[in-house]
């Protein structure tokens, strides 16, 4: 049922330590892409990142870590979902993650476009009751709808609000939305760390950092969606909606960090990197990302 990849699987295992059965972690590619909305290419970033992982060390200087052997890491083979309705299409990731769960797989989702961030945490939080969602971006995703499709990747996070309460959403890095994305997380009690807030020190009390003020109100059972636009364009210009005044690499992974040593992060998802033909270090930074997620999380 689960068929895996053995050669350019994430961080290119060999078979002893990447085997379905004996692999905790599992990687999920999702290459799926319908509702751009300005660059394109979202489908090409699970393929891209798995290529650049090739070049990810195995061991974690900061963790001391080699997890892959600890733990194992398997790969599945990209989900099929070209040619599918959309409905269709999002069924079947949430079924596959479900079966993921039921096996007690520590599952991490590559998209593809952010859409499909609200199949996977359905899935989540039918087994995780008190879950929170903690989601990176530039956008806040909130739209009721957007060019008539209500799964819009601009509406992801609207849809995910109505699997869980709003106020279990806290949302980091945000710098681009419409006044009724504003209105929503006003009305409906979502925490939003706005960039332009981050940056002029709303969230810090000396010595604290805008991290803590985030972890304060995360539950303690947590999904990660990490839309790599939320990282600062000068790190990820790979994606379809690239906004100034993001995340820088240090912070970011400094958060990350707390949030797996201080809460239980149950799963993750990197979405939304849409590669640039000959321009190969966003690939690498976002196979480095899912490599440190791996390590903060993971135990
Ligand atoms: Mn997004």
């Amino acid at each position: 049922m689960f068929e895996t990849l053995s050669k350019s699987n994430f961080l290119w295992i060999g078979r002893e330590f990447s085997s379905f059965e004996d692999s905790r972690v599992v990687i999920f590619p999702v290459p799926y892409e319908r509702s751009v909305s300005y660059g394109a290419g979202t489908r090409l970033g699970p393929g891209a990142i798995l290529k650049a992982s090739g070049q990810v060390e195995f061991f974690d200087e900061e963790t001391g870590r080699e997890v892959y052997r600890e733990l194992g890491i398997s790969t599945l083979r990209p989900l099929r979902v070209a040619g599918l309705r959309q409905e269709t299409a999002l069924d079947k990731i949430r079924e596959r993650v479900d079966a993921l769960l039921e096996r007690e797989k520590f599952v991490v989702t590559l998209g593809g476009e952010h859409t499909i961030t609200q199949s996977v945490v359905a899935a989540f939080a039918d087994r995780f009751k008190n879950l929170s969602v903690v989601q990176i971006d530039a956008h806040s995703d909130l739209r009721h709808e957007y060019q008539g499709n209500k799964y819009s990747h601009a509406s992801v996070m609207a849809r995910v609000c109505e699997i869980l309460d709003p106020r279990r959403l806290v949302q980091v890095g945000i710098r681009a939305q419409c006044r009724e994305e504003a209105d929503f997380i006003r009305q409906n009690g979502v925490t939003t760390l706005y960039a332009h807030e981050i940056r002029e020190g709303k969230f810090t009390k000396t010595p604290a950092t805008w991290d803590d003020y985030a972890l304060e109100r995360i539950s303690d059972e947590v999904y990660l969606t990490f839309d790599v636009d939320g990282l600062d364009p000068s790190i990820i210009p790979a994606t379809g909606t690239p906004e100034p005044n993001g995340l820088f690499w240090h912070e970011t992974l400094r958060f990350l960090r707390k949030l797996g040593d201080r809460k239980r992060v149950v799963g993750c998802d990197v979405v939304e990197l849409a590669p640039i033909r000959g321009l190969h270090h966003p690939d690498l930074s976002a196979a480095k990302l899912v490599s440190k997620m791996i390590n903060y999380f993971c135990r």
